[in-house]
């Protein structure tokens, strides 16, 4: 009887007739869609929530957007690690009010306006608060269409996707041995790290403290110590482990242009993976001498906010990956527009899938992975117990491959209970880069 009335009220007869599969109102496709031109099927959002908690060592946000049919949410990552607070804020007092009222479905039409609404744009804070609404309306609309995000997209271009852990230590013994332990998890893929990014525990006169310069807690790291131990890190690797092992490495722009240069040309012999931001994205200019100098493949992005960083180096083929840290490019429509640009440049994917990302951002990576044909590889880190009981559903890894959860949307869900025993660091030196200092005490940039 119900659906009859609202056949009538849509002054749809019942000539409609049998067509098909009904949907989850109990409407055909013609009605539905007849039903939605009337504005009465229409999905309007009602809540625009972010919720930050810090469940391991960094601090994640999600937005949580409600909608007017009852129990029909989404979720999306707007994890910015070191300033948390500017993203709420800019959540609860901008995009929640923006958002009241308009469709759910309209995604694109939402971001283009949202992105606008600051007129100043591009930046680290808006781009992930906008994220947070963007990946949470295609988890609704993965859940209306009753299918996982990646088959919204056209489906799977492979079974899983292959991935890269991290493995370093404080000397080669550490660093053997924690490859070891990757190699024996299934991973193909091995990031190498000598400590800390820049190798930091190698360099030894902090002359700037002696003069009391900057703060004790300071950072000491200069170069030389930082390029010779990689080079012969590599070496014991490679010697350790063989030739077929993929070797990945991040210098994290910690050198001058020039050094990057010259321990890229070093490393080409052992024959890396890729090597990672080998310089500032304010020194996007120098890719071209990289280019000129090296066959080592490169991969750069998790820094970028903006497209004036991302096209060049996409549309000169100035880099191999492209690695963008998802939220920060303002969400998923953004990503994977990249990746349809990166597609006819021949290059290839490696979202950035650090521990400071949600495990809804992990799952929008992984959904992104599997449906590109320019795919590379993918960053993970493990889930703790924490985190994987505030996000049921998150993504698993097994032999060095992720999986998301097959089930609508991104497949993962949020216990907010749970969260709340996990509040985030906002004030503490856990949401900073402590500054890193040359022996004369100049900066480095983290
Ligand atoms: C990586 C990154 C991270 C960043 C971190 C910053 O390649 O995974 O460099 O380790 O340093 O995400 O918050
Ligand atoms: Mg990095």
């Amino acid at each position: 009887m119900k659906r009859r009335n609202l056949l009538k009220s849509l002054g749809l007869g019942a000539s409609l007739g049998a067509l098909g599969v009904l949907d989850r109102r109990g409407l055909h496709a013609a009605e539905a869609t007849a039903a939605a031109a009337k504005g009465s099927a229409r999905l309007k959002i009602t809540k625009v929530r972010a919720i930050a908690m810090r469940p391991g060592g960094s601090n994640l946000i999600v937005v949580k957007v409600e909608t007017s049919e009852p129990g029909l949410y989404g979720l999306g990552c707007a994890t910015y690690t070191q300033r948390p607070s500017p993203v709420l804020a800019a959540v609860h007092d901008f995009l929640d009010p923006f958002s009241h009222g308009r469709d759910a479905d309209n995604i694109e039409d939402l971001w283009q306006n949202a992105y606008t609404s600051s007129y100043w744009r591009n930046g680290p804070v808006l781009n992930n608060a906008l994220s947070g609404l963007d990946m949470a309306l295609w988890d609704i609309k993965g859940k209306r269409a009753g299918m996982p995000v990646h088959q919204l997209l056209g489906g799977k271009c492979r079974f899983a996707v292959d991935c890269y852990s991290h493995a370093g230590g404080r000397d080669l013994k550490d660093v053997v041995d924690s490859v070891r332990s990757k190699v024996q998890q299934g991973f193909r893929h091995i990031r190498i790290q000598m400590g800390s990014y820049g190798s930091e525990h190698l360099s030894t006169r902090a002359d700037f403290r002696d003069a009391g310069f900057g703060l004790p807690q300071d950072k000491l790291m200069d170069s030389l110590p930082y390029l010779k131990a990689t080079v012969k890190m590599f070496d014991h690797v490679r010697t350790e482990f063989g030739d077929d092992l993929e070797l990945l490495h991040d210098i994290h722009e910690r050198i001058e242009p020039r050094d990057a240069i010259r321990l890229l040309k070093e490393l080409e012999r052992f024959r890396p993976f890729f090597i990672e931001d080998p310089v500032a994205p304010e020194a996007n200019d120098y890719f071209r001498q990289i280019r000129a100098a090296t066959t080592v493949p490169i991969a750069m992005g998790e820094l970028f906010n903006s497209p004036h960083e991302w096209v060049p180096l996409i549309k000169e083929r100035l880099i191999d990956f492209i690695r963008v840290h998802l939220s920060q490019t303002g969400g998923f429509s953004v990503a994977r527009k990249i990746a349809t640009l990166a597609e006819f440049f021949n290059v290839r994917s490696a979202w950035h899938g650090p521990g400071d990302t949600s495990p809804v951002g992990h799952a929008a990576n992984l959904h992104l992975d599997l449906v590109i044909p320019n795919f590379g590889i993918q960053e993970v880190v493990p889930f703790n117990e924490a985190t994987q009981e505030i996000f049921p559903g998150c993504p698993t890894v097994k032999n060095g491959y992720a999986y998301v959860n097959e089930a609508p949307g991104w497949g993962v869900d949020f216990n907010e209970t749970a969260a709340k025993k996990y509040p985030i660091d906002n004030a503490g030196r856990s949401a900073y880069w402590e500054p890193v200092r040359r022996r004369d005490g100049s900066a480095v940039r983290p």
